[in-house]
């Protein structure tokens, strides 16, 4: 199978331990960092900031993993490009642009690798054309705003839908959103390449980040 990724939901981290949060999961090994930017308008809620970000891109050299969840992310967009390098990604929402495929082409001209997130009543039909410019499709399990929610089970024929395009349209698929083990077992070797952990399985638990990244590997390897 594929070499599966694991991206951190750093809205879920200890705010007050920042810099022990990033480092204990660095050598815990996470891949990257989920970073979930919010305006309070496009979502009904504030969670993470562009100083975040950036303090976080200077605590590690891993990728970081921006999620945009705000309204017309053209009028902001040089502010992300700025705080980032290659290898990092932006997803934005396509509903939340008049015009995404532009939004998208500058994230690729500044060489950052562009996504698109999906959110759970948002069809594969509707972002299909936008599937051919980007690289990463982030799809939402839950609605996008909060971490904690349940799985909305009508979005997993989704994934059955985008993994077929992958290939010859040159994407991968992501899942954010209440990611449990069993999803993992069962889409990982589907061709989910990625899982974004926040609170179902990898914050507040009580258990050092470590462990529990090498316990989900393990599982994952014995497939
Ligand atoms: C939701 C956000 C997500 C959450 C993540 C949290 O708007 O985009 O990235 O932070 O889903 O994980 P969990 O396991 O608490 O749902
Ligand atoms: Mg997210």
């Amino acid at each position: 199978m594929h070499q599966v990724e694991f991206m951190a939901s750093m809205m879920c981290a200890d705010y007050a331990d920042l810099r022990d949060e990033v480092k204990a999961l660095e050598s815990g090994g996470i891949d990257s960092f989920h970073i979930d930017i919010m305006d309070g308008r496009y979502v009904q809620n504030y969670a993470m900031s562009l100083n975040d970000l950036r303090c976080i891109r200077s605590l590690t050299d891993k990728p970081l993993d921006v999620h945009l969840m705000i309204e017309h992310p053209i009028n902001t967009i040089d502010l992300f490009i700025r705080s980032l390098k290659p290898g990092d990604t932006i997803y934005i929402h396509p509903e939340a642009e008049y015009h995404p495929s532009t939004t998208l082409q500058k994230i690729i001209d500044a060489g950052i690798t562009p996504g698109i997130a999906v959110n759970p009543g948002t069809s594969v039909e509707t972002v299909y054309e936008m599937l051919r410019i980007v690289d990463k499709v982030l799809v939402m399990s839950v609605n996008p705003g909060n971490a904690g929610q349940m799985f909305m089970p009508y979005v997993g024929e989704k994934y059955g839908k985008l993994l077929k395009y992958k290939d010859e349209m040159g994407f991968e698929v992501y899942w954010d959103g209440a990611c449990s083990m069993d999803k993992i077992l069962k889409f990982a070797p589907m061709g989910v390449k990625g899982f974004v952990l926040g609170t179902t399985l990898l914050f507040g638990k009580n258990a050092p980040y470590g462990e529990t990244l090498q316990s989900i590997r393990k599982k994952v390897e014995e497939l």
